[in-house]
């Protein structure tokens, strides 16, 4: 079982944004939607429920590819991987008896994304954790992008994503972290999901973002720094470009070495500083892993390697 010293050690992971919005790339009907993330097209375009649940049938990302992934995150020098499980959207990337909304029943790929890269990680020694996002604009009764994320959960609700907690710490083998996300949870829903979690794996680091204080690390901004020394272990999740996680097509990525500066000087303001850095890529929609993002990783390994920390 990890300690929180072995977290805190790891320093540099990789985030994955995937999922239905990475096949609709910040497009929508031949036009850019660049009003907010495009993990959350579905409520920037916005797009019509159906519509956008219908990117289900063209879900066969093909190029996908576990190892692959797990060898470039070694090359960059990181220790461990974090997926979206579940992103707002409510589409799952696992399989899961709790909705046929998932990769393995809903989609012509039938394969459970988390369980690949949970093996391929385990095979190679780096640690696995989950995103799961609260919030589930696809739940019946759940909030909606239109009603705000901010109101809390139903408890029909709240027994859907404990029973998916449970799956999720049961099946993919040891779980390093769970990113819970947003959502306004009651103190004693936040116990809930904490508690699933600490049942089923107690080394599980459970971020902040599952609020009221159950969290056992605290996530910072992009290039945050904290005002004090912190209590608690924290992490702070970075972007490749601003104002996406997801897969944006019409990316400008321009200035490959300036890019890569810029992500090792954040990286080194926040491990200097105690906390741990987590770089997040967003492949395309058929699974392969964008080649402006995979240069900056493995930049950021030679320049770790020369720097001998790698
Ligand atoms: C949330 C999500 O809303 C977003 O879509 C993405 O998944 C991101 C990783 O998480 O947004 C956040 C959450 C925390 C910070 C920034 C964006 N933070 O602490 O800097």
């Amino acid at each position: 079982a990890q300690t929180i010293k072995a977290w805190q050690d790891r320093k540099f992971g990789m985030f994955i944004h995937f999922g239905l919005y990475s096949i609709a790339g910040g497009m929508w009907d031949g036009r850019r939607i660049d009003n907010g993330y495009s993990e959350q097209i579905l409520a920037n375009g916005p797009i019509p429920p159906t519509a956008y649940e219908a990117l289900a049938s063209r879900f066969d990302p093909v190029h996908f590819d576990a190892d692959a992934i797990v060898a470039l995150a070694k090359a960059a020098g990181m220790k461990f991987i974090v997926i979206t499980a579940k992103h707002h959207d409510g589409f799952n990337l696992f399989q899961t008896a709790q909705t046929t909304y998932n990769t393995v029943d809903g989609t012509p790929y039938h394969k459970d994304v988390v369980k690949q890269l949970a093996d391929a990680c385990a095979r190679a020694g780096l640690k696995f954790g989950v995103y799961y996002s609260t919030i589930d604009w696809h739940h019946p009764g759940g909030n909606t992008y239109i009603d705000g994320n901010s109101n809390p959960i139903t408890s029909a609700q709240e027994a859907f994503n404990v029973a998916q907690l449970k799956e999720l710490m049961s099946h993919y083998g040891p779980i390093s972290e769970i990113w819970f996300d947003m959502g306004k949870p009651t103190p004693a829903q936040s116990a809930d999901f904490a508690q699933t979690v600490h049942a089923l794996q107690p080394q599980t680091m459970i971020s902040g973002r599952v609020w009221n204080y159950y969290g056992d690390f605290a996530v910072m901004g992009d290039n945050a720094e904290p005002d004090v020394a912190m209590e608690l272990p924290w992490q702070a999740p970075a972007s490749m470009f601003p104002d996406t996680w997801g897969y944006r097509s019409w990316e400008q990525r321009t200035d490959l070495p300036g890019k890569i500066r810029e992500k090792i000087t954040q990286l080194v303001r926040v491990v200097s500083q105690g906390g741990n850095y987590i770089l997040n890529i967003g492949p395309e929609g058929d699974g392969s892993v964008v080649p402006y993002e995979a240069q900056v990783l493995r930049g950021m390994g030679t320049w770790l390697k020369r720097n001998g920390e790698a």
